[in-house]
């Protein structure tokens, strides 16, 4: 029997409540398609660190290396700030193991009511790539004058060519296998002055060699604003670390809920695990009351079945959900209109495998 060592990280806040649904989903597929899922569970979060002054310890990357995987739920909580709670467990991953590409898909799934009218599942079908490993998301910088009139915080960017070029090339290739031709750059060329241009060059450049992929680029306030308006015309949209981060939140806002969009975060050379997590964060507002939406977990953990290659697998999972969403009287969250608990909806979609 195929197995796969799975590294479950479930986190802060709703991490805890909907990594559970989605390991259940794991189990019953696995035992479908013939694997077995074994999972490792390390319970690292705000609470680790209001104990111990770490996020995960000192050799946390090492112990997740051998796993052919790593689930994540959600992390940061009050109390803790939230530039630490990421910098201790979430960015560390990401570029330790360089997943270098965030990939997170907007799709208009059936029974959801987006807040635009006039949008049928089918219409919003797009991609984000997410450039995840540098760029604005970086620690270079600091304070000067503190305390005087003068006080002034530098935050400094950095985007270096090979990882610029790298998710580009990921992009055109991407946009290739879906056969869906037009990549659109989210850029701010007019008014960043050097990073911006470089990515809109380099866009330039990289595009010459995939002549059949139609291109434009797009300034980030306006295509924020095309999200909304058209988003049935994006297939793939290329962005920054911190544009991505946006887009893909406004992605799945404008299909209505944030709570079922999942995201890959893709070592594409796989000389290290790739890490699959939900878009949504710990949500304190509605953290301990088990009313949380699982699917954006389960949704990134049929992207893991991908990824592992268990394709059948993730795409079975994937009519699962959407048999349980499209039908009359299924248990809804209150995020998708409903009243129903976080484990009702996954044991709707456990029983629907
Ligand atoms: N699901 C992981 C999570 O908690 N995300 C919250 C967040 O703030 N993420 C920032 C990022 O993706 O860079």
């Amino acid at each position: 029997m195929r197995s796969y060592e799975i590294a479950v990280v479930p986190g802060d806040g709703i991490g805890r409540e909907v990594m559970p649904q989605a390991l259940r989903v794991l189990d019953r597929v696995g035992a479908e398609h013939g694997f077995e899922m074994r999972f490792d569970h390390f319970d690292w979060s705000c609470e680790t660190y209001r104990k111990t002054g770490r996020m995960m310890p000192a050799d946390g990357i090492e112990r997740l290396r051998d796993h052919d995987s790593i689930l994540l739920g959600a992390v940061g909580f009050p109390g803790v700030p939230d530039h630490i709670s990421l910098w201790g467990l979430l960015i560390p991953i990401r570029r330790e193991f360089d997943q270098y590409v965030s990939l997170r898909p907007v799709r208009l799934l059936p029974g959801l009511t987006p807040p635009v009218r006039g949008h049928a599942p089918g219409d919003i079908d797009f991609w984000v790539v997410r450039e995840n490993t540098e760029g604005e998301y970086s620690r270079l910088g600091g304070r000067q004058g503190e305390g005087t009139e003068h006080e002034t915080v530098l935050q400094v960017s950095s985007f270096t060519r090979r990882a610029t070029d790298r998710i580009l090339r990921y992009a055109f290739d991407f946009s290739r296998t879906l056969n869906r031709n037009r990549l659109t750059l989210a850029t701010k060329s007019n008014g960043i002055y050097h990073s911006m241009p470089y990515w809109d060059e380099r866009f330039a450049q990289i595009s010459a060699e995939y002549p059949d992929v139609e291109t434009e680029k797009e300034h980030i306030d306006i295509l924020c604003a095309k999200f909304v308006m058209r988003p049935q015309n994006f297939d793939v949209v290329v962005g920054s670390n911190l544009f991505g981060d946006i887009l893909s939140d406004l992605g799945p806002g404008v299909t209505g809920t944030i709570g079922v969009a999942p995201s890959a975060n893709i070592n594409p050379e796989r000389d290290h695990p790739s890490m699959f997590e939900p878009v949504h964060g710990s949500a304190p507002d509605i953290a301990g009351k088990g009313i949380a939406n699982p699917i954006g977990q389960i949704w990134s953990a049929a992207m893991m079945l991908d990824h592992l290659g268990e394709a059948e697998a993730g795409a079975h999972v994937m009519r699962a959900v959407e048999s349980v969403l499209g039908s009359d009287g299924a248990p809804s969250t209150p995020d998708i209109g409903g009243r129903a608990g976080t484990e009702d909806l996954g044991s709707a979609i456990v029983d629907a495998l």
